[in-house]
């Protein structure tokens, strides 16, 4: 290695130029993991002035549908008789059940004990009680700005969607956007429930035919160009079954053609697909009841090639369909891999998931994302995300290392910055992501 002058080193130190040896390498990793001010690309968080949508607290974060799913296999209640009970009597029994008479060591259970540990609580009676109290006297702007803080996230970006007719008033009715926040236009009941939900845009003057006949893929676009102007939204998104399939002479398959992927192209913004739902295969315990399926991702291989111009932000959640989807993005430079999701998102799985990605993708992926429905679960969603991933990033900076390479700190930096941020910023819609400049 050529040697540098002392006065070189010293300000190739400062730059963070300067070549770091193996044993290094974890500690920088580690502090700019902690450092990065990540975007949260996919959650089912709400700005304040969405109001009652945005959950928080314990009561919340106690019957998060992780939770309940766990709830029916420790305690005999019933869903039925589960789901007679008050919020705050499901959260008593959660409680009682999951953390005070068995060890929470599920990913789920785990992370809620994280977070009462964080705001100052004992996995007690009394912690809950005194839990209940903080929360009560929390405004949330300010606990916002908390828990951002504490998780290490810039931004949080939505899940909206205009046809739930809550939200979709609130939207109407001119919601304070938040900087803090990205919306995101959601198309599930477009997509995935048309023959549901086609009569609700003729009733907003759209004029749709549940046949899809006449004028209706042009409504369709012009509906999602109004939303467009409103939401200013970095992407439009659909979750999707594991029976997907693309090209599909379906309703979901004419409307993607003719109405969503065209806008997509429009606006400039990503469609992001999330592959791979069972739904409702246990109705009987509502949002916890949706189940997994390996998907057909020729559909993905089909929309890639055939659109280009077009950016798919994409999300699968079997576990047996990962590395084709890798393979794929060395295909498809409009397709971008993101998160672990759902069911995915356990250190166990992350770990082969992102060695994987790494491996084949470099650093042109995201890696993560929260999937947060309840404001203070992103506090331990991204401390397990950099726990899980810092010996990730160290093992493969010490490999390049080892391979000759010199591994500097400014290397890492742009690294992490890339996963957590900038991929995003320049594949969703620039002009509505403020391109921060990264903290130096
Ligand atoms: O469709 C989605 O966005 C999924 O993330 C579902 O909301 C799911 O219920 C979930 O919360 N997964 O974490
Ligand atoms: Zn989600």
């Amino acid at each position: 290695m050529n040697r540098m002058s002392t006065q070189s080193l010293e300000q190739s130190a400062a730059a963070g130029a300067e070549p770091l040896k193996s044993p290094q390498i974890s500690t920088v990793v580690r502090d700019e993991l902690q450092d990065v001010p990540i975007i949260d690309v996919h959650t089912h968080l709400f700005m304040p002035s969405l109001g009652k949508l945005g959950l928080w607290g314990i009561d919340e974060l106690l019957t998060y549908h992780y939770l309940e799913a766990e709830i029916f296999r420790f305690s005999g209640i019933q869903p039925e008789e589960y789901w007679r009970l008050t919020k705050r009597e499901q959260a008593d029994l959660i409680w009682r059940t999951l953390f005070l008479e068995n060890a929470p060591i599920s990913e789920a259970t785990r992370g809620v004990a994280y977070v009462m540990r964080e705001l100052g609580f004992e996995i007690s009676e009394s912690g809950l009680r005194e839990a209940r109290e903080f929360f009560a006297q929390q405004d949330l702007g300010s606990h916002i700005g908390r828990v951002f803080a504490m998780a290490g996230i810039s931004e949080a970006v939505m899940t909206n969607d205009p046809l739930d007719p809550e939200e979709g008033s609130l939207w109407e009715g001119g919601a304070t956007p938040d900087s803090r926040f990205r919306a995101v236009l959601r198309l599930d009941r477009i997509l995935n429930k048309w023959d549901q939900h086609w009569q609700a845009l003729l009733a907003k003057g759209y004029k749709v035919e549940q046949g899809l006949g006449g004028a209706t893929l042009a409504e369709v676009r012009r509906f999602l160009a109004d939303w467009c102007a409103r939401m200013k939204p970095v992407y439009m998104a659909c979750s999707l079954p594991d029976t997907f399939q693309f090209p599909e002479e379906s309703v979901r398959g004419t409307l993607l053609q003719g109405g969503v992927i065209p806008s997509c192209r429009e606006h400039d913004l990503p469609l992001s697909l999330m592959i791979g739902v069972r739904y409702q295969v246990n109705p009987k315990i509502r949002l916890a009841g949706d189940a997994v399926g390996k998907a057909d991702l020729r559909s993905l291989e089909h929309l890639c090639a055939q659109f280009p111009e077009n950016r798919f932000l994409t999300s699968v959640l079997s576990r047996e369909n990962q590395h084709e989807l890798c393979v794929y993005a060395r295909k498809f430079a409009n397709l971008m891999p993101f998160g672990c999701w759902w069911f995915l998102n356990n250190p166990s799985i992350v770990e082969e998931v992102t060695r994987e990605r790494l491996e084949m993708l470099g650093a042109s992926f995201i890696p993560q994302h929260s999937d947060a429905r309840v404001l203070e679960q992103v506090i331990y969603k991204w401390r397990n995300t950099r726990r899980t991933l810092g010996p990730i990033l160290t093992n493969t900076f010490q490999l390049l290392a080892e391979d000759g390479a010199i591994v500097t700190r400014v290397q890492i930096r742009d690294t992490i910055q890339r996963l957590f941020r900038t991929n995003f910023e320049r594949f969703a819609a620039p002009a509505q992501v403020s391109v921060q400049k990264s903290a130096s």
